[in-house]
């Protein structure tokens, strides 16, 4: 089975500031969780960052025909973005919606999720183990 993880923008900054909210550990902490997962698992894993809301939206069209299964933290765009729910559509690969704080804790803006509606399950607060669970519903679900 091929996942693949989409991080949004800022994500490459965690561990660095906000240790509050998003933990210590760091983006490298991240790519080396997804790599032992994937091995552990029997999984390809291939991962993708960017603050850019449009090469979000070029990477969930090039994942058509190749991989089975998205695990996508849209970050900020989570809350704004009708293109990227747009091209999450127009895949039609079960995708997983991950943020690592507990989002419904926070300001009444980070509550609304325009990219969740177009996700089969949604994790939040559970840190960078999230993203884990993610790629195991995503197995065991489409594997
Ligand atoms: O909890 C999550 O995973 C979020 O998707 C993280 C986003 C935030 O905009 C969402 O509302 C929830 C922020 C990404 C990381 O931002 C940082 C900010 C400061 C320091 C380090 C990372």
């Amino acid at each position: 089975m091929k996942i693949l993880v989409i991080n949004g923008p800022n994500i490459n900054m965690l561990g660095i500031r906000e240790p509050g909210i998003y933990g210590k550990n760091t983006f490298a902490d991240l790519l080396a969780l997804l790599e032992r997962t994937a091995m552990e698992e029997n999984l390809t894993i291939e991962q993708f960052q960017s603050n850019h809301e449009g090469a979000l939206v070029d990477k969930i069209q090039e994942a058509l025909g190749r991989f089975d299964g998205i695990v996508i933290n849209p970050a900020a765009y989570t809350h704004t973005s009708v293109a990227i729910l747009d091209a999450l559509k127009a895949v039609s690969i079960p995708a997983v919606e991950v943020h690592i704080s507990d989002v419904d804790a926070r300001e009444p803006f980070r509550q609304i999720s325009y990219t969740g509606l177009a996700c089969v399950h949604t994790i939040k607060g559970h840190g960078l183990d999230g993203y884990r669970e993610a790629v195991l519903y995503l197995k065991e679900h489409f594997g």
